[in-house]
């Protein structure tokens, strides 16, 4: 007889996490009865199936090869739980179906990613494998793929390829503020646990994109050419500045500085507002073309919708759209 419980795990970045398993006959395993079924699997440096479910004779986990695997089930489980309990979704097609991870991809392998094929989320464990890409943070940009894969479905590539990604950078965000984990408590960075760079810094900023290097602050004619990892920056920035406000704020330690293009200021409205109002646009309004204008359109709609015509909602959501130059 299977059963769903609550074991505990070690995990790389978030500490000690609670994890949904299954009981079946004297050892647990990563099973997320309370989730769709969600299953965890160790690809042990293999490339491709399933490889083998983790399975434990007891219900503590984090052990050796299980620690990457701790993050990735807890993860998929508080990504699951926003969606649901935030925005009204029981899983990433919206039918109560899991997904399922596999850890442990590859060798040395600096990267994680959703494939629509399997339905699943796959996750290397970085350089020399040592740190493995599965924070929070993205993990739950990982499954938004999926997410926006079975609603607006937003073309990867040119504009609507950094709205897609950008879509991925916003809900994961929302997804660690959610979690309000005690080592991972919500930032407006992208993977600034994972130490992609070396250096300790993470590999997207929010508020004010290009201090990566490489992604742009503001929506230009030549947005469509950049690689859309690149071109999610305007729309990141749009959702830091329509939460936040313009200017300089320190947030649970971190300090942040979000210009505008035209130098105006604004107030934010909250995230959990701005949060809504993405989900909104996409889940409505946003189609596989939508780019940036577009997508002004959408979530103004998606904000008249929500919160009227004549909301400081809906103006702050226009004059936010005009601070990174989308008008
Ligand atoms: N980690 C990357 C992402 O989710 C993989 C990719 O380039 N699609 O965006
Ligand atoms: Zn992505
Ligand atoms: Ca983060």
């Amino acid at each position: 007889n299977e059963t769903v419980h609550t074991g505990s795990g070690t995990s790389t970045y978030s500490g000690t996490v609670p994890l949904t398993t299954t009981q079946s006959g004297s050892s647990y395993t990563l099973t997320d009865g309370a989730r769709g079924g969600h299953k965890t699997y160790d690809l042990n440096q293999g490339t491709d199936g399933t490889g083998a479910l983790f399975t434990n004779s007891s219900d503590v986990w984090g052990a050796g090869r299980q620690k990457a695997a701790v993050d990735a089930h807890y993860g998929a489980a508080v990504t699951w739980d926003f969606y649901k309990n935030v925005l009204g979704r029981t899983g990433i097609k919206g039918d109560g179906e899991g997904a399922y991870s596999r850890v442990h991809y590859g060798n040395g392998y600096v990267n994680a990613f959703w494939d629509d094929d399997c339905f699943c989320m796959t996750y290397g464990d970085g350089e020399n494998n040592a740190n493995p890409l599965t924070s929070l943070d993205v993990a739950a940009h990982e499954m938004s793929h999926g997410v926006t894969s079975h609603t607006a479905n937003l073309r990867y590539s040119g504009e609507s390829g950094g709205l897609n990604e950008a879509t991925s950078d916003i809900f994961g965000t929302a997804v660690e503020f959610y979690a309000n984990n005690s080592t991972d408590a919500g930032d407006y960075l992208i993977g600034e646990k994972i130490d992609i760079n070396g250096d300790g810094t993470p590999l997207r900023y929010m508020d004010k994109p290009s201090k990566d290097g490489s992604s742009r602050d503001y929506w230009s004619s030549s947005l469509g050419s950049v690689d859309v990892h690149y071109s999610s920056g305007p729309a990141n920035h749009f959702f830091y500045l329509l939460s936040e406000g313009s200017g300089s704020k320190v947030l649970g330690g971190v300090s942040y500085n979000s210009p505008t293009y035209n130098n105006s200021k604004i107030t934010g409205i909250g995230r959990d507002k701005a949060t809504k109002i993405w989900y909104k646009a996409l889940t409505t309004y946003f189609t596989s073309t939508t780019n940036y204008k577009a997508a002004r359109t959408a979530t103004l709609k998606a904000t008249a919708d929500l919160y009227g015509s004549t909301s400081n909602e809906y103006k702050t959501v226009a004059n936010t759209w005009t601070a990174i130059n989308v008008k």
